[in-house]
């Protein structure tokens, strides 16, 4: 309960930040894009980290008010880095299943869409298996209606949720996530090496493009380029830093 109260507090006082992480082209190890991470710094307690957080603030429906404020931000951000000429890619945002379950989100985010003139082709919004894994007639309406309003989807933590694959056919998805459980292993198990190359493949049939998480060694972005996974995203390449930050890595590489 206090960690409620004062997330609560935080959410009043604009105590909330918004981080990227880049990730890059599986290729050429060029910034294709980043991932936006909310982070929060307790006056007192220092970051605490999201893992601790996001929960309580699904289960205490602050999730919404958080995810408005980080569309808000990102969608900003977005539209400036856009102007300047330093955004090759998209960006990502996390919606939690709480916030993708509630019908408002399609009327807040194409307000947010006119009100900051962001270019809808710029972001991509990240769901879990368990958000979508109800087969719904909801689940298909929202994604369909978010893909209608020009944004991408993609499908976060890929492999690690619910043993059916069969929303992948249906729904309109455009990128796979490939959790990086599955990238830790994959020198020390040789199978592993076998289940990623499917995993792409079974994307890349399905016309998705394909990112590898959480990638922390050289050894793991070379083997993922020539798997013809499209992008990397992990500490080998870049963490999440604060936006000046990321300002300055897009000025250096643009
Ligand atoms: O930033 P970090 O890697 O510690 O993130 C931990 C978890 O918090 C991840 O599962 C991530 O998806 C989630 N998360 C980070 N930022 C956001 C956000 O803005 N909204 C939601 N819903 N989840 C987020
Ligand atoms: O669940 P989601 O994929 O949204 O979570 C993103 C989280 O993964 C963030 O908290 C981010 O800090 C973390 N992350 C990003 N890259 C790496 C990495 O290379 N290694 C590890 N251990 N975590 C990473
Ligand atoms: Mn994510
Ligand atoms: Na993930």
């Amino acid at each position: 309960l206090w960690l409620e109260i004062e997330l609560q507090k935080a959410l009043q006082q604009n105590g909330l930040e918004v981080w990227y992480q880049p990730k890059v082209g599986a290729r050429d190890f060029v910034i294709d894009g980043a991932e936006a991470l909310v982070r929060w710094k307790h006056p007192v307690e220092g970051y605490i980290s999201p893992a601790q957080f996001i929960p309580v603030a699904e289960r205490s429906g602050l999730i919404e008010q958080l995810g408005q404020v980080v569309m808000r931000e990102v969608f900003t951000t977005v539209r400036q880095w856009k102007q300047q000429g330093l955004l090759n890619g998209r960006v990502a945002i996390n919606l939690s299943p709480q916030q993708f379950g509630n019908p408002n989100l399609i009327s807040f985010v194409e307000k947010l869409k006119q009100a900051t003139g962001v270019d809808p082709s710029d972001i991509t919004f990240e769901l879990t298996e368990s958000a979508v894994m109800s087969d719904s007639d909801h689940t298909i309406q929202m994604l369909n209606a978010i893909k209608k309003l020009g944004f991408s989807l993609s499908i976060d933590d890929f492999g690690t949720g619910y043993s059916s694959l069969s929303y992948l056919a249906r729904f309109p998805l455009d990128e796979l996530k490939i959790d990086r459980a599955f990238i830790k292993d994959i020198e020390a198990i040789p199978k592993q090496v076998t289940l990623i190359e499917n995993i792409i493949n079974l994307g890349k049939a399905l016309s998705m493009s394909i990112v590898a998480e959480g990638v922390e060694t050289r050894q793991q972005a070379t083997l993922l380029s020539n798997l013809n996974c499209d992008s990397i995203q992990g500490f080998y390449f870049y963490k999440p830093q604060p936006k000046h930050e990321l300002d300055a890595i897009l000025l250096e590489h643009s």
